[in-house]
């Protein structure tokens, strides 16, 4: 069943068509309204006439992150305040939060996009769904929020944290969707196990995961926790928030929702736009958005595209799961390594829970990448022994994996920090 069957499964020469003429608007839009974006274009000669064909998108600048800081708070509004009527922020990990702004109709969009998600995820009128995303500045609580009272859905707004009365809400409740991290979804199932519950006690069917990188291996074990079927949706608040892309039940790659974003993989080191199929980072497009246009926004994930068609008949391009950031990536003597190399790993053995820590050190001169995992419970009250030897296991397929020797600390159960909302994967303690 489709949320909007017109525009999720439009023909791709129609699609295309109107991906056109939404561009075209939108470059006149920002070259009009935005200093910053005509004097962008300006500087590489342009004018919003050049745009004649979809093609030409490559001419047009890229956006990057110190654009937005640079514009703190307001400078890349191409509405007046007296249309913005919601803002929403979001902070990263330095300096100043970049700031978004909405007008009605783009919060029109945004319920829309957030409801075709869950749609994708099966969630109709029918469903409980509890909301532990954060509410506030960050946009996850609010989209999904939207997003669910548009579809009828019955909403929990139960924002994160408090973990002992979020799942005694979800059992009381009847919770049939849970959308939250999913490093939270396993927080709260730990809680579950600790308060004596099983999935067997609650109704859940489907979760609505995203919001930070996940590996097949953590979609794994959240669904044979929480008994439900995983969903991953992506989004990030330049761009709109949750609801850019969605994982439908196919569950190979996200759709993005190109009515309203064209997605461009590049290469990071040249800006060269890549073919479908290769991996680079993500860079969007907004075609419809009036408060907070973007053209070309780098977004530092690294995915890459397919046209395959897919057999939920959306015609929709999909893009991989997000591999990691490229400001993720530790460089570990000269060696790439990614979070999410070391979860699927992780996850493959067996007899260790999914909370792991990376920390990483420089010690004479020589960067150390030590791998915290907690282990299950049973294995940790078995003798040293066996942990030396899962130990050893570990560093080993790590190794080879990541191509770089690491060290591997088994830590007891519920050792490492949780987190409500994304989870903190890496410390790197090197002053680099
Ligand atoms: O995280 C929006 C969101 C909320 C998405 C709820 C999904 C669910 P930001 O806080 O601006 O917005 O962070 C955006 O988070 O550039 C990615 O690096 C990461 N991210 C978001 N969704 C996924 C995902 C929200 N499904 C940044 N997989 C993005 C991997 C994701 N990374």
């Amino acid at each position: 069943m489709y949320w909007n069957e017109r525009y999720e499964c439009m023909p791709r020469p129609e699609l295309e068509a109107l991906k056109m003429e939404r561009l075209q608007q939108t470059v006149e839009r920002v070259y009009h309204k935005v200093a910053h974006y005509r004097k962008a274009m300006q500087a590489k000669g342009l004018e919003p006439g050049d745009i004649k064909e979809l093609n030409d998108l490559s001419y047009l600048p890229f956006t990057v992150k110190t654009d937005l800081r640079d514009n703190y708070p307001y400078g890349l509004f191409a509405a007046p305040l007296s249309e913005i009527i919601r803002v929403h922020s979001s902070s990263g990990t330095t300096g100043k939060p970049i700031v978004v702004g909405y007008t009605r109709q783009d919060l029109n969009n945004w319920s829309e996009l957030a409801a075709r998600s869950l749609g994708f995820a099966g969630v109709t009128d029918q469903d409980v769904i509890q909301i532990s995303y954060g509410y506030g500045l960050f946009t996850g609580g609010l989209g999904i929020h939207m997003g669910a009272e548009r579809l009828g859905a019955c909403v929990i707004p139960a924002s994160g944290g408090n973990n002992q009365r979020q799942v005694m809400v979800m059992k009381d409740f009847g919770t049939t969707v849970l959308a939250c991290t999913p490093s939270y979804a396993l927080v709260l199932a730990e809680e579950m196990a600790e308060l004596g519950l099983t999935n067997e006690d609650l109704k859940l069917k489907a979760g609505v995961f995203g919001a930070e990188p996940w590996s097949e291996g953590m979609r794994k074990e959240i669904e044979n926790l929480l008994g439900l079927s995983a969903h991953d949706i992506y989004g990030l608040s330049e761009i709109m928030g949750p609801g850019v892309a969605m994982e439908c039940s196919a569950k190979e790659g996200l759709h993005v929702f190109e009515d309203h974003f064209i997605p461009e993989i590049i290469n990071p080191e040249t800006g060269e736009v890549l073919p479908y199929g290769q991996t680079g980072e993500l860079v969007f497009t907004t075609i419809t958005k009036e408060g907070f246009p973007v053209i070309r926004y780098r977004t530092r994930d690294l995915s890459s595209l397919s046209l395959e068609e897919c057999s939920c008949g959306r015609t929709h391009v999909r893009m991989e799961r997000i591999a990691g950031r490229s400001d993720d990536m530790l460089i570990i003597r000269g060696v790439n390594v990614f979070p999410s190399q070391v979860e699927s790993v992780l996850l493959d053995i067996g007899y260790l829970s999914p909370h792991y820590h990376l920390v990483v050190e420089r010690i004479n001169n020589l960067d150390r990448l030590e791998v915290q995992v907690e282990v299950s419970a049973e294995m940790f009250s078995d003798e040293i022994r066996r942990l030396e030897q899962l130990e050893h296991q570990i560093k080993q397929r790590l190794d080879s994996v990541l191509g770089v020797s690491c060290k591997v600390t088994l830590v007891e159960p519920k050792k490492l920090a949780r987190s409500e909302g994304k989870a903190k994967r890496v410390t790197d303690k090197r002053n680099l």
